[in-house]
């Protein structure tokens, strides 16, 4: 075995990570912003294999996505997630069209169930929970600063007025505030100067939760912007002890691609980099693609199938619906074996469309779905950056159409003939010498063959052009009646197709 890992931990579309321990288990949360079902939690011994155990919010009682109708960046933002009391605690936002909405939950098991939301009358974002040694609980959260009270955790009462406390150096958006005890000494960690190219971690030390605050001299203490790292955005991070005494700083990254400017299209991501303390403080040396320092703990393949076949009686977990959850647009019993996708009138341009995508969690990835049209007007594969940025092929009549829109334009950009009423549709990103990728759209035909109905420049679907927060999914969608799909198949393509 190598001592050696790879980053990201997690890679595709998971930002915002926090961690905690528990006895030799870690448990990872990352935001999920307008997709349910929301904060999804991964379990690992060893940092590096992460396996998703569910979804903190899986259910509606416990999180309204339907005042997030302005953006597709709202929604929930940068979960916290602890284990005090014998329980796990997961705090977050939910950023609405009235305003941020912040709340928590808490679970005995963190598979769930979780609780029903728990709110709390702060304005904000990036809430998170410490207990000092008397039990008292510290909320801190960002406001253009960052801010802390104390709370009731059993109801969520404030007990104080917020105050502002060590907000950074002065970089834009103080922001990811964590609070931690390490040798008797207590830290407040957080993250500045932007979530963009400019994001970096600065840290603070003192005697007690409340300060007073010494700023490390080194601040930020990590950040890799204006640097050739093909990580960038480095920040947003959390702090965690291993079993070995080991520490060890997850943070979100982004990896851009092209040349100048680079464009990210994958989103936010989540990595892992050791840290060592020196004079009292954490130091992070770089984060790396390649780290050659494992953390201690068992290596666990994760199993993390590539192909659904929809034939089990419910979805995995990592499938994502906008602003409903996948099952109030979708069915297995209906047709077994089968994913019956419901669209009304919504297409991937509305808040609410009929798609149930995953994650593009790879530069270069191949997915193949087997769809029967039924009574849709319209159905299809779709890559979706967001309502406003979105690639598909789809069966419209007996036409196959591959369709791209960018911003307030809309194209057409091939149509064929369908060759038989079930068809495989298929979606590939390649590489590209000036861009990101590009995204060919097709499907196969009787032989199997790859036929080629439009080839794009993938920038076009990357945060720098769409702003916001989110990273590509890619999915199934259907508009104006019933759709069934067989199977859907997602893998990574590690030597390059360049037909
Ligand atoms: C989040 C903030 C951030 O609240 O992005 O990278 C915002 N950091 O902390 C949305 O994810």
């Amino acid at each position: 075995m190598t001592d050696a890992y790879t980053n990201p931990v997690l890679p595709g579309f998971h930002p915002d990570p926090s961690v905690c321990r528990v006895g030799d288990d870690y448990y990872l949360v990352t935001s999920t912003f307008t997709y349910f079902p929301g904060v999804p939690i991964f379990r690992s011994r060893n940092l590096v294999d992460w396996t998703q155990i569910g979804n903190v919010l899986d259910r509606p009682s416990q999180l309204d996505l339907d005042d997030t109708r302005g953006w597709a960046s709202m929604g929930v933002w940068a979960p916290t997630i602890r284990h005090h009391d014998g329980r796990f605690w997961m705090i977050t936002t939910n950023q609405t069209d009235h305003g941020s909405k912040n709340f928590f939950v808490t679970a005995d098991d963190p598979a769930g169930p979780w609780t029903d939301s728990v709110p709390l009358a702060v304005d904000g974002c990036d809430p998170e929970l410490a207990w000092d040694v008397d039990g008292a609980c510290w909320l801190h959260f960002s406001k253009f600063g960052i801010y802390r009270c104390r709370i009731d955790d059993s109801t969520g009462a404030l007990l104080d007025e917020p105050e502002a406390t060590w907000s950074g150096t002065g970089l834009q958006y103080p922001e990811s505030p964590h609070l931690y005890e390490h040798d008797g000494v207590w830290y407040l960690m957080i993250a500045e100067g932007g979530t963009h190219s400019g994001h970096a971690v600065s840290i603070a030390r003192g005697p007690g939760p409340a300060g007073p605050w010494e700023g490390c001299p080194t601040n930020p203490f990590l950040s890799h912007r204006s640097t050739n790292q093909p990580i960038q955005n480095t920040g947003h991070a959390d702090l965690v002890e291993a079993t070995d005494g080991s520490w060890w700083m997850i943070l979100l990254g982004v990896r851009p691609r092209g040349l100048s400017p680079a464009f990210h299209v994958l989103g936010r991501e989540t990595f892992l980099a050791p840290v060592e303390w020196i004079d009292g403080w954490p130091v992070v040396d770089e984060v790396a693609l390649t780290v050659e320092r494992r953390p201690p703990g068992p290596v666990e393949p994760v199993s993390d199938a590539a192909r659904d076949e929809f034939d089990g009686p419910i979805l995995h977990p990592r499938w994502l619906a906008v602003r409903r959850f996948p099952d109030a647009i979708s069915s297995l019993e209906e047709r077994p074996g089968w994913l019956t996708l419901h669209g009304d009138d919504a297409t991937l341009d509305a808040p609410t469309p009929a798609f149930v995508g995953r994650r593009q969690q790879h530069h270069l990835c191949r997915v193949r779905a087997r769809l029967e049209i039924g009574t849709a007007r319209e159905a299809g594969l779709a890559v979706l950056l967001d309502d406003t940025a979105h690639y598909e092929i789809g069966v419209v009549g007996d036409q196959v159409v591959a369709r791209a829109r960018i911003g307030s334009l809309q194209v057409v950009l091939g149509e064929v003939e369908r060759p038989a009423a079930s068809i495989d549709l298929a979606v590939e990103t390649r590489p590209s010498l000036f861009g990101p990728d590009i995204v060919v759209l097709g499907f196969e035909d009787v032989r199997g063959d790859l036929q080629i109905v439009a080839e794009l420049d993938g920038r076009y679907l990357s945060t720098e052009v769409t702003g916001g927060f989110l990273g590509r999914v890619i999915g199934m969608y259907a508009v104006g009646g019933t759709a069934a799909f067989d199977w859907f198949d997602y893998e990574e393509v590690t030597a390059p197709i360049t037909a």
